[in-house]
């Protein structure tokens, strides 16, 4: 009888071990607590994209920042603490770069569906609008990450920085499980934006110009998605172009094309939006995937811990 309850209590700790590992991502995770949730964040992200131009980039950023640190838990949106000083606040210094347009969401859906959508899953889904809001593809996000407890300053000197050499940006994403094609594949720019892995972003200027002349005026056009159409060139295959004619607008770019372990990926992209395309996606699943923490929260407020 000893044995046998023993063995059912194995069995019954088996299988719960199994059920915390199968704990993964899913695209229908809000299906039943949240479904306009993701409705809530496009239209946060379209509102204030319509305002400022430099936010799809650097909501882009914030995501590459986010998983690269700890993992996909929105540790970069922590604010610092009196006894702790955040990623927010560390040598990037990303401070005031567009954090308030996740705050704003987080806010909308904490009145829809209260303690429910995690800050780092409304950065996934984020970023996944402002590719598409700029003409890139769409797809489906996988959602149910949860939100970490802790961000400090110091860790954010694990981000690649724009001075690393091709192999050792193979070696920073390699640490997060991303591989070469992630590589070339992330290292992608809205047209005239920095790319996801450029710390400055002084390369905004020339586009966040374009895009002001080409934006109708918010309270003429009375269609908010016309910011679609402003901008329907802009996520496209053309830095990879630009980089096999050695116009690459950073050296640590324009070296994604002298490398032979890079260089047939940058011109598979260059001849194939296609292609390029949906290697992109796989890649930002993939990047949405890196240490997903399972004992985190659901934050209140995405710059506070609960
Ligand atoms: C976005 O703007 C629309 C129209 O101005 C407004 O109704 C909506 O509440 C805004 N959404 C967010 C999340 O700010
Ligand atoms: C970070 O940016 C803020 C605001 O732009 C500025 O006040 C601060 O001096 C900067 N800090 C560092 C370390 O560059
Ligand atoms: C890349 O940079 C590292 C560190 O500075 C250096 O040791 C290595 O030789 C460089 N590799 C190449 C291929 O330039
Ligand atoms: C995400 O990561 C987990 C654990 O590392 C893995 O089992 C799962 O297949 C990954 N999912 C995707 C979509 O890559
Ligand atoms: C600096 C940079 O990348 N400039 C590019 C901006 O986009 C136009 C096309 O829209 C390119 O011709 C520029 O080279």
């Amino acid at each position: 009888m000893v044995a046998k309850n023993l063995v059912c209590a194995i069995i019954l700790l088996l299988l719960v071990s199994l059920g915390q590992a199968e704990a993964a991502l899913n695209a229908h995770y809000y299906d039943q607590t949240c479904p306009q949730a993701e409705k809530i964040i496009l239209d946060a992200v379209r509102n204030a994209s319509m305002h400022d131009p430099k936010v799809p980039a650097r909501i882009l950023r914030m995501f590459f920042h986010d998983c690269f640190i700890r993992g996909c838990d929105a540790s970069v949106l922590l604010d610092s603490t009196p006894q702790n000083k955040a990623e927010k606040d560390g040598p990037p210094n990303i401070s005031v770069r567009s954090f308030y347009v996740i705050d704003d969401a987080k806010a909308e859906l904490e009145k829809a569906c209260p303690h429910t959508v995690s800050c780092a899953d409304i950065i996934a889904i984020a970023a996944r609008d402002v590719v598409t809001m700029s003409g890139g593809p769409y797809w489906n996000v996988l959602k149910g990450r949860k939100d970490g407890r802790v961000s400090k300053a110091s860790e954010t000197r694990s981000l690649p920085a724009p001075t690393f050499n091709v192999t050792q940006l193979i070696q920073s994403f390699a640490q997060r499980g991303l591989g070469v094609q992630d590589l070339v594949a992330l290292s992608a720019r809205l047209r005239n934006f920095s790319s996801l892995l450029d710390i400055d972003p002084s390369m905004d200027l020339d586009f966040a110009e374009k895009l002001r002349s080409k934006c109708p005026k918010p309270n003429k056009d009375r269609n908010a998605g016309q910011f679609l159409d402003s901008t329907s060139s802009a996520f496209d295959n053309n830095y990879y172009k630009q980089l096999t004619v050695g116009k690459g607008v950073f050296g640590s770019d324009q070296s994604l094309f002298g490398d032979f372990r890079t260089k047939w990926i940058v011109e598979s992209f260059a001849i194939d939006q296609g292609l390029f395309f949906k290697e992109f996606v796989n890649s930002m699943v993939k990047l949405g995937n890196v240490s997903i923490i399972e004992n985190g929260e659901v934050r209140l407020k995405c710059g506070v811990v609960n």
